[in-house]
Order: structure tokens, then C-alpha cells, then sequence
């Protein structure tokens, strides 16, 4: 030090055998310079003590924030002890060389796992920064200066000093644990950053964790989602506001979807957005309240105002809820207006997904992977099987009641016909209950409409072809593959209903 004298750096939060330490290097003739409430401590103790302040001629700051982040501090650590340079530059500017840095962090772990938690904002200032650095700048000149992270180690250090021999593998040990203290304490704040408010329900912890083996250039997906304003994205909005992204981002025309609990219940493509939006509303419009609304094409101004303006067809009066809007993009003036809808309402800026990744799912005490469903009609045939051959647009509508049926539960019914869904019944555990919730959403508008089935119609097969053709579906499109096969087959030829068959299946479960 610039006394001559040894001088020990030590700030703690953790003060337990603070006196035995203090004492110690006391007694060991040490000049000890600590932080404020650790200066107070020792003090308390009979240990006398000097202020860092007092060597950095600069209040405590910034409600502790900064303290030690000096140069008189860490050139002190720093400075290399057999470079006449570094030595001449401390000398110059008045600084003493620290032999001894003893720290221990903020207690960020045991804060944010405290029972009850804490706020967010709490957290945040239970993150150290001066402490690490010291660490880390000790540490990485442990040739010169030996790093205490852990009051156990307090009496071999202090043995160590006493010996007064030196031994580089003692202070490499130390210097090694220094280290890796401050990574487990970085990875702690990390991991406690990708934390969720809560699960799907209240009593459920949860974290949210970004694909990192994602290449950075197609990195797309919700995980990148730019979320421009609204509340802080929920377990639950990730979940949905995947289900809606994955969704309209198959469609070739622009589209709107609307998703409620992972289902879609409003899709429809128009070259005119504003009524591909009115119609996937009008679709189901007490599921569509308080869903996510997602397009796969630029939100402008004038759509925007829509979302802002368009009223409940339930009432007439009510203006729409939500609460996520997905969107490749925003013009300005759309972000703007669509900020001004709510303060809660999340908007979020998302890239495509990347396709040909595993899917992952958990079971109890394992994990299922499988390739990502990533099957799209044009990628399938649809074979003709019913005597009556669908027309071009009985045909288009099978296909995009194909696309919605896919990003339906299982069982998925869908009922679409120009474009647009008009009903879908999804997550029964039987066919024909799904198919008698689709017809009921769909309501009168079903004559020549499409009917598309995620599976093929099993043993039930009889009931729910027969209601649809009753009900007056023009075409049917279905993986095939049942042993009834044939019966669906007469069935449509009885109501003169075209029978597709597309080999492929789109369970989801
Ligand atoms: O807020 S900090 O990141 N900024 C600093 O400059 C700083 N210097 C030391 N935290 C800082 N510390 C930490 O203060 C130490 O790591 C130690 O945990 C604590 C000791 O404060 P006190 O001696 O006032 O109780």
C-alpha cells in the first residue's frame, strides 16, 4: 500500500464471522478498507477500518450502486507488481496496492427464492455488479492478490497469511472459486430473467427458455417475437399466441386468425385484410373476446383502426377484446393506433418459424420428440374417391379447411367454404361430437361447404358422414385408411357429396 503497510479489501453482506476475519488481518498488521455497512460492522467489532470513500474521495452513490467502481479501487487489485510501469502509474496517482480482497454478493438467490417472492424491480437491485468486479479483478491477478469468497475458507486464509510463505497453487484454488462464484451467481440472475409471473394457473411457477441451437439468421418463431407494448407476455399468451402464429403463417393470401386456448376459432383469407379480419370475428365471436388475433401480412393504419374500432357482432356495441396481436410487421401509424386500443394489449412483431425442428413434449419421468408437422397442401394430393367430382372452388375450400383442421385439436372437425372457417369443433374424445360442434358454429351457412377431418371417420363413421351430408356439406376431405372406408365412400355417392382422401393425417394432441 501507499503506507507500506499490507492493506485487505472487504465488503460483505454476508458479515457472518466478519470479527474473526477482521481480527485476524488486524492483527497480521493489515490496513482494511471496506464498504459502508461493512466499515460499520467492524467497527462495532473494535477493528479499526478505513472507508473506501476515503481512498476514492467520492461519496457512496447512487443508492449504493456505485461504491467501489473506482480506479483507486481496482487499480489497486489490478495494477501487475512486477511491471515498473503499473507500479509507477499508482504511485503517480496516489493509489495503494490491495493484497487481500474479501467479498461475498447481494444475496440475489435467497431474495428471489424468498417465500412470497419479491417485485421485479427488487430483484433487479439485488443484482451485485461493484462486487463481482472485484472479484473477478482479484482473481484473475490471484499471483499478487488473494481472492475469499466464503467465510469457511476465513482460517486456512488466514493460516495461509500467518505461514507467510507463498504458495501459488493455494491462491489459484481460491482464484478458481472466485470465478466460479460469480458464474453461478450470473446464471442465477439469467435464469431468474426468463422467469414467468406464474404458470398456466396462479400456484404454477414458471420460466420461459429461448432455443439457443436455433440458427441466429432463421431464428423466427414466438420465442423472437419483438413485443412493442402491452403487459408482460404470460405462460399462457406463449402458448396461444404460438397456436395463432403457427396458424395464419401457412397462409399463402393474406389471413387472419384468431385463436382462443391454443384453438383457432376464427380463420379466413381476402385480398382485402380488413375483411379476412371481420369475417374470422364473425366466425365465433364470444370465443374470439379476449383471444389473440394474429395476420400473416402488415398491419397498417386502417387495419389497426379496425381492431380498434370493430364492435362485438354479438351486440353490436362492445368493442373487441384482445390480448395479443401477431403480425410480421407494423407500419408506424399501425403501431401507434393499435398502442392507443389498450395498455395491456401485446403487440408482437414475429418472424416465421424455422421448419424441419423437433417438437418436445414431457411426460411423466420422459420426454417425446418427434419432427415438427410441417405438411402443407401442397405437399399432399387429394384424391378424388366419391363419383361426384369436386368443382375448383369445392376443391380450394377443402384445401383451406384442410390447413385450419390442422391447428385444431384432435378430434378437429373444421367446416370452412369461401375462404373462411365457419365452424370447427376440436378436443372431444370422439368424432362425432367434435363434427356436431362444428355444424352448430357454422350454423345455417353450411350448404356446399367443406368438411375436413384431422383422422379418418372410424366406427362412427355411419352417423358422422350421414349428418354431414344430411346437413349439406358439398365436399369431405379426410386422411382415409379406415377398413369402413367403403361405406363412406357409398354414403357420399348416396348424397351426390364429393369424397376426398388425402393419405395424410394431422392429429394434434
Ligand atoms: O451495488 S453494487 O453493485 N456497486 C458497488 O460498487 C459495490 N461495491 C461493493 N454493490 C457493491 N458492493 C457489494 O456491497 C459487495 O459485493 C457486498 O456484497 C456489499 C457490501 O456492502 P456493505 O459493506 O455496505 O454492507
Amino acid at each position: 500500500s501507499a503506507s507500506g503497510n499490507k492493506q485487505a479489501l472487504i465488503s460483505l453482506s454476508d458479515k457472518k464471522d466478519l470479527t474473526l476475519l477482521g481480527n485476524g488481518l488486524q492483527k497480521l498488521g493489515y490496513t482494511i478498507v471496506s464498504t459502508g455497512g461493512t466499515a460499520s460492522s467492524l467497527e462495532n467489532a473494535g477493528v479499526s477500518v478505513t472507508k473506501v470513500e476515503h481512498l476514492t474521495c467520492f461519496p457512496e452513490t447512487l443508492d449504493g450502486r456505485v461504491k467501489t467502481l473506482h480506479p483507486n479501487i481496482h487499480g489497486g487489485i489490478l495494477a501487475r507488481r512486477d511491471l515498473k510501469h503499473h507500479m509507477e502509474a499508482l504511485n503517480n496517482h496516489g493509489i495503494g496496492t490491495f493484497d487481500v480482497v474479501v467479498v461475498n454478493l447481494y444475496p440475489f438467490y435467497d431474495k428471489v427464492t424468498s417465500t412470497g417472492g419479491i417485485a421485479f424491480d427488487d430483484g433487479i437491485e439485488n443484482i451485485d455488479i461493484g462486487g463481482p468486479a472485484m472479484i473477478r479483478a482479484a482473481a484473475k491477478n490471484h499471483k499478487d492478490v488473494l481472492v475469499v469468497v466464503d467465510s469457511l475458507d476465513y482460517p486456512a486464509f488466514l493460516e495461509f497469511l500467518e505461514g507467510g510463505q507463498d504458495d501459488q497453487q493455494f491462491r489459484r484454488k481460491l482464484a478458481r472459486k472466485a470465478f466460479a462464484h460469480v458464474a453461478s451467481y450470473d446464471s442465477a440472475v439469467s435464469e431468474w430473467l426468463c422467469s414467468l409471473r406464474y404458470g398456466e394457473n396462479p400456484h404454477q411457477k414458471a420460466a420461459f427458455y429461448v432455443d439457443k441451437s436455433l440458427s441466429e439468421v432463421n431464428a423466427g418463431g414466438i420465442a423472437t417475437a419483438v413485443q412493442h407494448h402491452g403487459k408482460e407476455m404470460s405462460y399462457n399468451n406463449y402458448l396461444d399466441a404460438d397456436a395463432a402464429w403457427n396458424c395464419v403463417s401457412e397462409f399463402r393470401n393474406p389471413t387472419c386468425v384468431i385463436v382462443k386456448h391454443t384453438n383457432p376459432c376464427g380463420v379466413a383469407s381476402r385480398d382485402d385484410i380488413l375483411e379476412a379480419y371481420r369475417l374470422a370475428v364473425k366466425a365465433d365471436p364470444v370465443s374470439a373476446f379476449g383471444g389473440i388475433v394474429a395476420f400473416n401480412i402488415e398491419v397498417d393504419e386502417v387495419l389497426a383502426k379496425e381492431i380498434r374500432e370493430f364492435r362485438s357482432p354479438t351486440d353490436g356495441e362492445t368493442r373487441m377484446f384482445y390480448e395479443i396481436v401477431v403480425a410480421p410487421k407494423y407500419t408506424e401509424k399501425g403501431l401507434e393506433i393499435l398502442r392507443g386500443k389498450s395498455k395491456t394489449l401485446r403487440i408482437l412483431e414475429a418472424k416465421k418459424n424455422e421448419k424441419g425442428k423437433l417438437s418436445l413434449r414431457q411426460v411423466g419421468g420422459g420426454w417425446l420428440a418427434q419432427d415438427s408437422d410441417d405438411l402443407t397442401p401442397e405437399d399432399i394430393q387429394f384424391n378424388v374417391v366419391s363419383e361426384k367430382k369436386p368443382q375448383d372452388s369445392e376443391l380450394c375450400d377443402a384445401k383451406f379447411a384442410w390447413l385450419c383442421v390442422k391447428h385444431v385439436k384432435s378430434n378437429a372437425i373444421v367446416i370452412a367454404k369461401d375462404n373462411c372457417m365457419l365452424g370447427m369443433g376440436s378436443g372431444q374424445p370422439n368424432r362425432l361430437e367434435s363434427l356436431r360442434i362444428a355444424f352448430r358454429k357454422a350454423g345455417d351457412e353450411v350448404k356446399g361447404a367443406a368438411l375436413a377431418s384431422d383422422a379418418f371417420f372410424p366406427f362412427a363413421w355411419k352417423d358422422a358422414v350421414e349428418e354431414a351430408c344430411e346437413n349439406g356439406i358439398g365436399v369431405i376431405a379426410e386422411p382415409g385408411g379406415s377398413n369402413r372406408d367403403g361405406d363412406a365412400v357409398d354414403c357420399c355417392n348416396k348424397y351426390g357429396v364429393s369424397l376426398l382422401f388425402t393419405n395424410v393425417r394431422h392429429f394434434k394432441h
